[in-house]
């Protein structure tokens, strides 16, 4: 098989390469990996996301989306370096099957490359208003919550599930919950490691265990270069939300461990890193992830 092109980690990559980047790596590793082909985005874009797993039956899964948000584009090169580690490390697909999906908002991604770097949500035209597009991490179907304010960031879209991305990974996961122990959104930017859930700060029933993982991991980042990413209750530590991504997978019961990281910012306004940014926090996070892996996979 050839060799997939290799993810760049100097400069960011369009969605396109991202996506070619996948298939590439799929065709190359067919005993590894796998597609896993969510379906289409409102506007017709592709939402592959990669399976990696040592075949065996039985095994306890684990998933991992970035840049839900379409300006957060610190967050695909962390989801392209899991894909890098758990490829190269038998080990790693021994502890479980691995499920990573790059880019979770191709459309909102797209539209920040080429019209509004700063663009956050879908890109689905409301119906009676000039604004468009739904927060994808307001719109999971879990104590989702109506609003007409089509022109806010926080929209949350006319039902729970109106966009097709969101609906796709939410039955994703639903479906996997037999297998899936973890699930993590990576957004940015904070540098916070965010558990469920965002719409109460009354405690999860396993509070203490998500905080507890949160902190192996928040050690494990700290131990590269000294960042220190607080670990934090949603509504606690941030605001309050409903129908994020993480409360979904963990309020519809899909999975004991849920998870929004917040990497860290740069640039302007935060979400505009300059590329030299990349390498560093992929470095620092990679081993934070793993850490969190392995833990929640061991309790
Ligand atoms: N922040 C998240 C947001 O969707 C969040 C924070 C995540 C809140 C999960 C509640 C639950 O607003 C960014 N930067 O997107
Ligand atoms: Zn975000």
């Amino acid at each position: 098989p050839r060799s997939p092109r290799v993810a760049a980690y100097d400069r960011f990559m369009e969605f396109e390469e991202i996506n070619a980047h996948v298939l590439e790596t799929v065709a190359a590793n067919p005993d590894i990996a796998s597609l896993v082909d969510l379906g289409l985005s409102t506007e017709g874009r592709e939402l592959l996301g990669i399976k990696l797993s040592n075949g065996a039956a039985g095994q306890k899964s684990v998933w991992f989306d970035c840049a839900i948000h379409a300006r957060e584009w610190i967050a695909p090169p962390v989801c392209l370096r899991i894909i890098d580690e758990v490829l190269a490390d038998p080990a790693l697909r021994d502890l479980a099957d691995w499920y990573i999906l790059p880019v979770a908002n191709p459309d909102g991604y797209s539209f920040s490359w080429t019209d509004d770097r700063f663009w956050r949500k879908t890109r689905r035209p409301n119906p009676g208003s000039n604004c468009i597009g739904t927060d994808p991490n307001r719109n999971f179907d879990f104590l989702w919550e109506a609003n007409d304010v089509f022109c806010s960031e926080t929209y949350p879209g006319s039902s729970a599930f109106s966009e097709p991305e969101c609906a796709a990974i939410g039955n994703f996961i639903t479906a996997n919950a037999d297998s899936l122990i973890l699930y993590v959104a990576v957004h940015s930017y904070g540098e916070l490691i965010l558990y469920p859930y965002g719409h109460t700060v009354e405690p999860a029933p396993n509070a203490a265990d998500l905080a507890a993982a949160g902190t192996v991991s928040a050690d494990a980042i700290a131990a590269v270069a000294g960042t220190r990413y607080s670990v934090e209750n949603s509504a606690a530590g941030l605001y309050f939300t409903n129908g994020a991504s993480d409360d979904f997978a963990y309020g519809s019961g899909a999975v004991l461990y849920s998870y929004t990281y917040e990497l860290s910012g740069g640039g302007l306004i935060g979400f505009n890193p300059p590329p030299s940014l990349i390498q560093p926090v992929v470095d620092e996070v990679w081993p934070g992830l793993k850490a969190l892996v392995e833990y929640t996979l061991a309790n």
